[in-house]
Formats: structure tokens, sequence, C-alpha cells
């Protein structure tokens, strides 16, 4: 059975008050509410495929319908192909692979102003990238990418933007309000405007360690999605004010238009609002698990993980990497995972997952 989201919006918000464009949405009209959502929807498009593998960008590029093919870290080469993102986030799986997108129809692909993008199939992505050495810092790139991301939207059909992933330069440094990742979040709302005011996208946001690069990129569809909540998670947009100024504007999943897949977002041990299991890794990633499996429940998708549901870990400190590669390994087992360096936004978080779900 369907598990709903029933709670009365009084009592979720009563002593919350977080200041930001988003308190004032009260009403989520796509968010999953009855089990008929989750029905195939032959009519719709089929969910794009994410893969990881081990390739040549050139050779994967070079592929029909191939929307977006990433590669990680330093290492990864660069090209001009507007389709091809080099994410700022070491790997620790070496050989590294590439994530690789793809849809089942031809696909064009372009500039518009400094966003990159592609499209077919109703699907688009599009990418971001911006220096703070030229905008000024971080809440500025985040003002400025957010606002080049929605300018570019309107002059496209495909108005649903169902998933979105920032990487963001030292993310923790900064104390309270100051730190980089609140800055992040008022300069991500305001240049948002009410652009998701119908609904947030899933989302990632994680901390990297190159140079003081924001990347932003995203899926959309000209079909629209349904997001899911967790029910043994505050939604991001109702955190309390401790954890900063600006709620983050993200939902805990989104079930693709033909309920074929689900897109994860950054999950870690959060219950409720609070971090769980301050310095214990083990039990972080055991409740992240749990948190998974929870989401996975309210969409109506097949409990567990398959060898088709590509995730990826990103691992706080570059010594727990084989630790959290054995304990994936028990737990999702041929689940292919990649492991990354990466800060979660809050410091007292070791570990996130994120990733897909097929039917
Ligand atoms: C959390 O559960 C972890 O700011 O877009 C996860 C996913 C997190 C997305 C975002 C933040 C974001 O709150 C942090």
């Amino acid at each position: 059975m369907l598990r709903i989201r029933g709670r009365p919006l009084g009592g979720w918000l009563a002593g919350q008050c977080n200041i930001g464009v988003f308190r004032s949405r009260l009403l989520f009209p796509s968010m999953v509410q009855a089990s008929e959502n989750l029905q195939a929807k032959p009519d719709l498009p089929c969910t794009l495929s994410v893969t990881y593998r081990m390739s040549s960008p050139t050779t994967a590029l070079a592929e029909a319908g191939t929307l977006a093919v990433f590669g990680f870290g330093a290492g990864a080469c660069s090209s001009e192909d507007p389709r091809w993102l080099r994410v700022p986030l070491e790997c620790f799986d070496a050989p590294t692979p590439l994530e690789v997108w793809q849809v089942d129809t031809a696909v064009t692909c372009g500039r518009y102003d400094n966003v990159r993008w592609s499209a077919g199939g109703r699907w688009l992505f599009a990418a971001i990238e911006l220096d703070e050495r030229e905008t000024g810092g971080i809440e500025a790139a985040a003002h400025q990418g957010y606002e080049a991301l929605r300018r570019f939207m309107h002059t496209r059909d495909e108005r649903y933007v169902l998933r979105i992933w920032n990487y963001i330069a030292d993310i923790n440094l900064g104390e309270d309000d100051a730190e980089r990742y609140k800055q992040f979040c008022d300069g991500r709302a305001a240049g948002l405007g009410d652009f998701f005011s119908a609904g947030f996208p899933a989302a990632t946001a994680i901390g990297h360690h190159g140079e003081p690069l924001l990347q932003i990129y995203l899926l959309a569809c000209m079909d629209e999605g349904i997001s899911v909540e967790n029910p043994r998670q505050t939604s991001a947009w109702r955190y309390p004010r401790q954890y900063g100024r600006t709620s983050p504007g993200f939902a805990r999943g989104m079930l693709m238009p033909g309920r074929d897949g689900l897109a994860i977002s950054g999950t870690a041990a959060v219950v409720g609002h609070a971090s769980a299991h301050e310095g214990n890794l083990e039990a972080q990633l055991n409740e992240t698990l749990t948190n998974l499996e929870a989401l996975l429940a309210t969409a109506g998708m097949p409990a567990g993980f398959d060898t088709h549901s590509p995730l990826k870990g990103y691992v706080r400190n570059a010594t727990d990497t084989a630790r959290v590669r054995e304990l994936l390994q028990r737990r999702l087992p041929g689940v292919p995972v990649l492991l990354m360096h990466g800060d979660v936004c809050r410091r007292e978080l070791l570990v996130e997952l994120d990733g897909w779900r097929f039917k």
C-alpha cells in the first residue's frame, strides 16, 4: 500500500519559521497522493537510461541518443561538446567510469549564453558553471547561475525541471549563517524567484575540493513528474531556522513522468530534521539506507536496488572510503555505486547517497 503524507500542514509548520521565498508554498499538487499515480503511463516518455561505463567520452558522445556524458575529477578530459561535463568531484573508483545519459531518439545540442544544453525525446539536459572569482563569491554565483538557468528554461518547451545537481567548492567553510552552503541557499532562492513555485525538483548539493567553481546541471522534461517526500524526514523546505535563513528547496525524490523511474535526491542520515549518529559512519550509512527504503516504498517502487540502479556515494573523509565500499557491497550487492570525494552540506554528516531506481 502506498503511504501517503497525511500530516496536517499547520502542525508541521507550527513553531517553524524559515525565512525564504519558499515558505508561502502550501499546496503541492504534484506530490504523490494516490496510487493511480503510480501506474505505468505508456503514453508518456520512457525515462532516459543512466549508466556508468568504461569508455572514452568520444565514443559515448558519438552514439545516437546520447544526451549527456559526465567525467569525474581532475583526470577527466575536456571537450567543447555541450553534452560533456567534467564534474569537479574526485572519484574513488579507479579506473573511473563515465556516466552516460541516453534517450531513444535523435539529440540536438547547443549553447545559450553560458548554459550548455542538449535535448531529445521530450528530455532536456542543461548545465552551467560559474567561477566565484568572477561573480564575487558563492551567493552571487548561485544567484547568477539559477537566474541564467531560469532565463534559458523560459526559451524551452521542457518546462518541468525534475532533477538538479549542485557542486559547490568548500561547502562547509564559514560558521553558522555565514557557512558557504547557507550563502549558496540564499543565492539559489534569489536566482530562482518563483521558478519552482509549482513544485521543487529532486536535488543534490555536495561540496568539492577544487577551484572555486559552482557547477549546476539539471534534467527537465516536457511532461510532469511527481515529487515524493520521505515520511521519515522533514521536508527540506520546512527545515527549522537553525539550518539557515533560507530553507533548501528540493524534493526527496522525483517519480519520472512515465512512472518507470525514480530520481533520488541526496540522502543522508537525517531523521526528522536532525542529523543522526554524529561521528558514526556505519550508523549514518545504515540510517541513509533506511531512508532510501522508505522513499522507495512511498514512491511505489520495488524495494531494494538492483544492477540497473546507478547510485553515487559521497564520502567526506577519503579514509572512510574502504569502509563505505565494504558496507555497501554487503548491503547493496551488485548495485553500481560510484564513490566520490564529496562533502555533505551539514558538516557532521559523513556520507550521502543519491541516484536512480528504475522499474
Ligand atoms: C539533507 O537531507 C541533506 O540543498 O539542494 C540534500 C539534497 C541536501 C539537496 C540541496 C541538500 C540539498 O538535508 C542535504
